[in-house]
């Protein structure tokens, strides 16, 4: 038997593609070709392509190659994301500057992927580390500055002890470094900021462009729940000795009377003003106990309540009753107004508070339910208020607007919506990343850098040792640098020494793809309104609320600045799922990683490609210990072998209509499904078809009408055209076996004929008590639903039921129906 070289096929192919350029997008003005803009998570060249790598940009690619197969105009770009952490320690530790590590890694990469075949037009690859890139952070930057949405603040920010530098909330999960995984903690900086919150509510309510599946469900949850829209009231109260009134946010304005205490976050400056001196002390060491806790601490529902009596009292706007006010570490500083009304019956943390420090618990809604301070479980459910004075007898939903308005009223509250979203903190205290083209200046203060002095480069003087994190800016310690003259006095100033967030690099690559040499924009306007927005994205879930929330808001922005003319920048987002093996992620403790590269070398490109998209839906994991790269193997040598015996029996043009009729059906009826399952992204049930289609073939050979049959080279040809999504290497020499001269990957795709798709019909037997009455021609995949409902609608069965009391009907589809009469 023949089998293929998959080592000699690649190469041979791969530089095919690269002198041809099969898969670069067309300019053409006049093409008028459906456009499809396709877009893979860039990668970060962190080594070489790894597992997880091959998964995600074999599916990417096959939803890419599939365009160019259908003849579509497709742009598929590839691009680094690659400035970041990893780069600037590794040159710390081989004393370097991290451009060195960054390029030779992504030389390497771009290598690999090349060898993995994926069908991008390399023409628009792009690097986010390249000045001619982050020259265009700056200027958005800038915009944004103009427009108010960039700005800086002081506050507590999160600080990773590790990485000395600080972090965004979204690169904070559960209390640690997104990065590397050390426990964050809380300083006072004076930091700049994105302000996503302006856009809150068209993040959240412009998702309805997202939902019906296009993106998946859990990314919105999670978008949502990151957003947290809530809508309630902002309720004050008179603090007694205090001139100011104290506002609280709540979502539950009807359980106001229910309010028998008020409580404080503990690390708020309102709690250190309220306390009355004979509590000080005993404030104070328990402040400095809740400022060592973790976020993860302070939020756990299982750690007993703790918390002190300020000694003071506030007032309920409603019924003037005093209240005392607490301290607690349940109550977070920083959302709201850091401070609550507690209403112990109807809420779980307070109530866990006030059965431990015995405060009272009035319940205000009659829910039906025990009494909380029995059963130590708060009342949520519906039901009517009670003990509420106007309120009392009102459902929840009459009460929330009635408590409102008495509020609104009396000037002492009004509705009000809280998000837990927070700006975007933008500043890193690192070197490897967009320079802020900021210059602080004694007497003008922030000086935006002008437009024709970008990029604010970074310098190249500085590497090993020099970048080594301290707590400040390596950029801080190149004086030559930082020195510089004020762009509106000319006096002496400085340049900001920090760098922006690399999440501010990819959270618009996308639009720079539609003209990567734009040097006069960020993007040529024109080109993206052709291309954009993105068709169909592909990548992992870890970026639910980090870059594709930030994405999102980036071209909200540049929407208002008239330079997108859409809102949304991906139509369709995929998650694929990850390679992991023998039931856990691959690591090095572990010591169960598998290398890209060995499995390439053992099993070929194609093998490889195959067995990521054959192993079950894109979303799901992949155990490696589960598939069989082998059997892949072997599967595209019985491809090749069809495709290579039906060439040599038959030459390129052969009539199919003189072909085997059998062979015809299953070849078209296999490209029906094929052509559903891809549309559908079921790539593992599309592959399954092929290997049916090749196993027919092979039947035809061998104990049919053989290789010279029309048929066989039809199916033969089909086995190529789909193939080519999947493992495009044996596609593409089996085309050429077939004795094609071109590329098979591009614009070969065929409909099936419809003639040859119906299916063979079967006769069902109709019987009336027992006595066969008609005969019905149905197909034989009929449900029993529509078998008794043909059966039924016959005129000759009619005639026999002749009125009479139908008592039962057996189906069995789809060959009888027997129908029971009284
Ligand atoms: C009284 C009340 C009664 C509440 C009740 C709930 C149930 P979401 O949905 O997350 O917005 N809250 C307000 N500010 C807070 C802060 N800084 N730290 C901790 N909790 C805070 O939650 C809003 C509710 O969380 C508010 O409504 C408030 O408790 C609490 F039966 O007010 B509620
Ligand atoms: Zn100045």
């Amino acid at each position: 038997g023949d089998t293929y070289d998959a080592r000699a096929v690649q190469e041979k192919w791969q530089a095919r593609w690269a002198e041809e350029n099969p898969f670069a997008a067309s300019e053409d003005p006049a093409d008028d070709r459906p456009r499809r803009y396709v877009v893979d998570m860039f990668a970060y060249p962190s080594g070489d392509l790894h597992m997880g790598h091959a998964e995600a940009f074999a599916i990417g690619d096959v939803i890419a190659r599939y365009g160019f197969q259908r003849g579509d105009n497709v742009l598929h770009p590839i691009g680094w994301d690659s400035f970041g952490l990893p780069a600037e320690n590794a040159a710390i530790k081989h004393g370097t500057h991290p451009a060195e590590w960054t390029y030779a890694n992504i030389e390497t990469q771009a290598e690999s992927f090349k060898r993995y075949g994926i069908a991008v037009d390399w023409s628009r690859r792009l690097h986010t580390s390249d000045p001619e890139y982050y020259k265009w952070n700056q200027w958005l930057f800038l915009r944004f500055f103009e427009r108010g949405l960039a700005y800086r603040k002081n506050g507590l920010v999160n600080w990773c002890p590790k990485d000395q530098t600080v972090l965004a909330n979204e690169q904070v999960v559960q209390g640690r470094c997104e990065r590397c995984g050390t426990e964050v903690v809380r300083r006072s900086l004076n930091q700049w900021y994105y302000r996503i919150t302006s856009y809150a509510d068209r993040l959240l309510d412009d998702m309805d462009q997202l939902e019906n599946g296009n993106w998946p469900d859990d990314v919105l949850t999670m978008q949502r729940n990151w957003i947290g829209r809530s809508h309630g009231a902002d309720v004050r109260f008179a603090i007694e000795g205090r001139d100011e009134p104290v506002s609280v946010f709540t979502t539950r304005p009807d359980t106001l009377y229910g309010a028998t205490f008020f409580v404080v976050a503990a690390d708020a400056p309102l709690a250190e003003e309220l306390c009355a001196e004979d509590r000080r002390a005993e404030f104070e060491s328990y402040r400095d106990q809740v400022a060592k806790l973790s976020d993860i601490e302070r939020q756990s529902t299982e750690r007993p309540k703790t918390g002190v009596f300020l000694g003071r009292y506030a007032v309920n706007p409603v019924n003037g009753e005093r209240i005392p006010v607490w301290a607690a570490d349940y109550v977070l500083a920083d959302y709201g107004h850091g401070a609550v009304m507690a209403v112990p019956a109807h809420d779980q943390r307070d109530l866990d508070f006030a059965l431990k420090f015995g405060l009272e618990v009035r319940e205000v809604v009659d829910t039906g339910e025990p009494s909380p301070v029995e059963t130590g479980l708060a009342t949520a459910g519906e039901g009517r208020l009670m003990n509420s004075g106007p309120l009392d007898g009102l459902s929840k939903s009459e009460a929330i607007p009635r408590i409102i308005e008495i509020l609104a009223e009396r000037g002492t509250g009004s509705a009000a919506v809280n998000y837990r979203l927070r700006d975007w903190l933008l500043s890193r205290q690192r070197f490897w990343g967009t320079p802020i083209p900021i210059v602080h200046c004694p007497d003008c203060g922030e000086v935006p850098v002008p437009d024709d002095e970008l990029p604010v480069r970074l310098p190249e003087n500085l590497k090993g040792a020099d970048l080594a994190p301290k707590g400040v800016s390596p950029l801080a310690a190149a004086a030559d640098w930082v020195n510089t003259a004020c762009p509106k006095c000319g006096g002496a100033a400085k340049r900001d020494t920090d760098t922006m967030d690399t999440f501010v690099d990819s959270s618009w690559y996308f639009l720079r793809y539609c003209s990567p040499g734009a040097d006069t924009a960020p993007f040529d306007v024109d080109q993206v309104a052709k291309w954009g927005p993105v068709d169909q994205y592909i990548g992992g879930k870890e970026h639910a609320t980090l870059h594709l929330l930030y994405s999102r808001f980036f071209v909200k922005v540049l929407y208002d600045m008239g330079l997108v003319g859409f809102t949304e920048p991906f139509r369709r987002l995929l998650n694929q799922g990850q390679v992991i093996n023998q039931g856990r992620a691959m690591s090095k403790s572990l010591g169960n990683g598998v290398d890209l590269g060995e499995e390439i070398d053992k099993y070929g490109v194609d093998a490889v490609r195959l067995t990521m998209v054959f192993a079950g839906p894109p979303e799901d994991d992949i155990d490696w210990a589960d598939v069989s790269p082998a059997a892949s193997l072997k599967f595209l040598n019985r491809a090749y072998r069809v495709m290579a015996e039906a060439g040599a029996a038959s030459a390129p043009g052969a009539d199919p209509a003189d072909g085997d009729l059998a062979l015809r059906k299953a070849t078209h009826q296999a490209l029906d499904k094929i052509t559903a399952a891809v549309d559908a992204h079921r790539f593992n049930v599309a592959v399954a078809r092929i290997m049916e289609l090749v196993t027919a073939a092979r039947k035809a050979i061998d104990s049919g009408p053989g290789a010279a049959d029309p048929a066989v080279r039809e199916a033969a040809e089909v086995v190529a055209i789909t193939l080519a999504l999947f493992a495009p290497y044996v596609a593409e020499e089996g085309w050429e076996r077939l004795g094609h001269t071109g590329s098979v990957s591009v614009g070969n795709w065929r409909r099936p004929d419809p003639a040859l798709l119906t299916q063979e019909s079967v006769t069902c037997v109709v019987q009336v008590a027992s006595k066969v009455r008609d005969k019905l021609d149905v197909a034989p995949d009929i449900s029993a639903e529509e078998l008794e409902r043909l059966a039924l609608a016959s005129e000759k069965v009619q005639a026999f039921i002749d009125g009479r009391e139908v008592r039962r009907i057996v189906v069995r589809a789809p060959k009888l129906v027997n129908i029971v009469v009284g």
